[in-house]
């Protein structure tokens, strides 16, 4: 090469490149989140949406994910394949540009893009910053190219290993375990975001394979995505297990010049909304746009067909919008050109355009679609007319207990031990079932930091209430006041009087039960609260193993044989007692206060909402009244549930 400046653009070039892979690998977390297990699958999913925005530019129909014996990862699609020739202005292989150059920011935060949705065309070089090792081939033009990277840096040329007829890209990678927590994928966790991705884009075919043999793992298990009704076939997903109002799913799609989208919805006799969205592929959890968009012309729709059918008088108020989507399943799915990414956590549509496109389109098609389905119409409107007489009953209970507590002296629940602290941040709240408990841990607790609520009375299923009678039950209302935060719409998260909030309930099947209906409840009406990480489960011991003066306490019966096996103890032997406790009123106050209060010695779990899809079905699932799928999911999900410990 004659080409001075050539020579030296290339070597500038390189000192980019590694420039570029140092800042990955010293701060990853700025481009793919986090180094935990969410990070770790982040990589696949970054491979993946090439594989995607290639199908999306119409040149790729399936891609098959496998997960390799050794925890690597292949991707294979049938695209057009990377390029493979030189790139015009850099002089190298486009392929090796597209894995090693670095020229955007990181996305998840620092300089560069801010934005959710992909890295902007450097997720394959962040990936392969991150791996140990990559190989990717190339299958274009007749022709097999190869090349191999380590920790990012190319260790071959991009060769050519022979003929084909098959065109496509086929990336293996396996994450750098310096970089990572644990370099173990999760099967469910690739599953359920394939499954979410092949719903969002109908005309892909995702697979799924786990050739690791070990541990439960002994066959090779493979799952095959592809729902030719898109969205429809989510929705139906979503409410498989629910009561659906009317039969069919409603569906409309609209496009502009550089946007377009898809809703997907139906009813169900549930109280509860939920309306997931999407823009380009992402959940957006936190709403945006799209979602004002859509609920403002639902709202409205339904009140003029509402009115126009007689069902809502001239000189009645309008249905609000959270009466109008008591019920409604809904998926959002936009796509569109620069997605800007806000809030908290990056999961808010921002674009301001979309707002009058979704509500034009959803009001255009709803009207429409009512219009031509009289039946639907009128049992949607019913369903939201109830919901609006629920509402009002709420408001007046509601003020019924404002005014109750104006006249009395003190409006906290008589059966609460109060703690001494008045810093909320230093105190926790035990919700204990039943008197003989509420006793022990009365006695128990530490008295400066830690209150006491017992809980009496009937507890209501809230999954199948309305809020209303959330007000007026006996057993909910003190846990109300105590709290302080109020409920529904009216939350206030300032006002909350103990940071911790600690459910504990017997170890057995009622046990379970209260703690289910109790999480279901802070789930539906407090969720704040368990998205800012204030509720917990105390692990109560099941037993107490006692031989000489040596005592342990153990939380369940694997860790009972354990144990004995560890000690070389023997059940039958006269020595050792085994106690086995029904109820936390069986222990005394000390042994309560050592193994579940105490929080040098005990175990709490703190309950998470990670994915709005998975939570929504674990509670319809367990407090629904469908009991095969309860069963079903129980057996499947047994270390789950464990883990939730519900
Ligand atoms: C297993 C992972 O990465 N698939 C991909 C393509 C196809 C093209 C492409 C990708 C060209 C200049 C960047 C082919 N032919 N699967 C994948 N399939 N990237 S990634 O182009 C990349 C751009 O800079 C492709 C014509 N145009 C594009």
């Amino acid at each position: 090469m004659t080409d001075n400046t050539n020579v030296q653009n290339y070597s500038e070039e390189q000192i980019q490149v590694l420039e570029g892979l140092e800042a990955v690998r010293k701060r990853p977390g700025m481009y793919i989140g986090s180094t935990s297990l969410r990070g770790l699958h982040h990589l696949v999913y970054e491979i993946v949406d090439n594989s995607i925005d290639e199908a999306l530019a119409g040149y790729c129909d399936r891609v098959e994910v496998t997960i390799n014996e050794d925890s690597s990862i292949t991707v294979i699609d049938n695209g057009r394949g990377i390029p493979t020739g030189i790139h015009p202005k850099l002089n190298i292989p486009t392929l090796q540009v597209v894995h090693t150059m670095l020229h955007a920011g990181g996305k998840f935060g620092g300089e560069g893009y801010k934005v959710s949705g992909g890295l902007h065309g450097v997720g394959a070089a962040v990936v392969n910053a991150l791996s140990e090792r990559m190989e990717v081939e190339v299958y274009r033009e007749g022709k097999i190219w190869r090349q191999i990277y380590e920790k990012g840096i190319p260790i071959t040329e991009v060769e050519c290993l022979g003929d084909t007829e098959k065109t496509g890209t086929k990336t293996t990678f396996l994450a750098d375990p310096t970089i990572f927590d644990e370099i173990r994928f999760e099967f469910d966790i690739l599953l359920k975001r394939f499954r979410e991705l092949a719903f969002l884009n109908r005309k892909i075919t995702i697979v799924l394979n786990d050739n690791r043999k070990d541990g439960e793992n002994q066959e090779n298990k493979s799952v095959e995505l592809h729902y030719d009704g898109g969205i429809v076939s989510f929705v139906q997903y979503i409410n498989r297990n629910k009561e659906t109002i009317h039969p069919d799913i409603i569906f409309f799609s609209g496009a502009k010049e550089d946007a377009e989208i898809e809703i997907a919805l139906q009813y169900t006799d549930s109280y509860v909304e939920n309306v997931f969205s999407y823009a380009n592929d992402i959940p957006t959890t936190e709403g945006g746009t799209h979602v004002t968009g859509f609920k403002t012309a639902i709202t409205k729709v339904v009140n003029d067909y509402a009115r126009k059918i007689n069902a809502l008088k001239e000189n009645e108020k309008n249905l609000s919008g959270e009466d109008v989507r008591e019920g409604l399943t809904a998926i959002i799915n936009v796509k569109l050109m620069n997605p800007q990414f806000e809030g908290q956590t990056k999961t808010k549509l921002g674009n301001a355009d979309i707002r009058s496109f979704t509500e034009g389109i959803v009001t255009e098609k709803l009207t429409y679609y009512l219009e031509e389905h009289p039946k639907t119409g009128k049992i949607i409107v019913d369903k939201a007319l109830l919901s609006f007489r629920a509402r009002e009953a709420a408001r007046k209970a509601r003020e019924m207990t404002k005014r109750k507590s104006a006249l009395e002296s003190t409006s906290l629940p008589g059966k609460l031990a109060d703690c001494t602290e008045k810093d909320p941040s230093k105190c926790e709240l035990f919700i204990v079932e039943g008197d003989s408990a509420g006793g022990s841990a009365k006695q128990g607790r530490d008295r400066r930091f830690q209150a006491i609520l017992p809980l009496w009375g009937k507890m209501l299923n809230v999954e199948k209430a309305r809020e209303d009678k959330v007000y007026g039950n006996d057993k909910l209302s003190p846990v109300i006041t105590a709290l302080g935060v109020n409920i529904g719409e009216n939350i206030d998260l300032s006002k909350l009087r103990y940071h911790k909030v600690i459910i504990m309930a017997d170890a057995d099947v009622d046990g379970q039960h209260i703690r289910t209906l109790l999480l279901t409840f802070f789930f539906r009406y407090m969720r704040p609260l368990v998205e800012q990480g204030h509720i917990y489960i105390a692990q109560p011991p099941l037993y107490r193993v006692k031989k000489g003066k040596e005592e342990h306490y153990v939380y369940n019966d694997r860790d009972l044989q354990r144990l004995l096996s560890e000690k070389n103890w023997n059940r039958e032997d006269g020595n050792i007692s085994i106690q086995r406790f029904k109820g936390l009123g069986e222990m005394n106050p000390d042994q309560l206060w050592e193994t579940t209060m105490n929080p040098e010695t005990r175990t709490i779990i703190q309950i998470q909402v990670d994915d709005p899809v998975v939570s929504d079905e674990i509670f319809t699932i367990l407090m629904g009244e469908k009991v095969e799928p309860r069963k079903e999911f129980i057996q499947k999900h047994a270390r789950l549930v464990n883990n939730l410990d519900i």
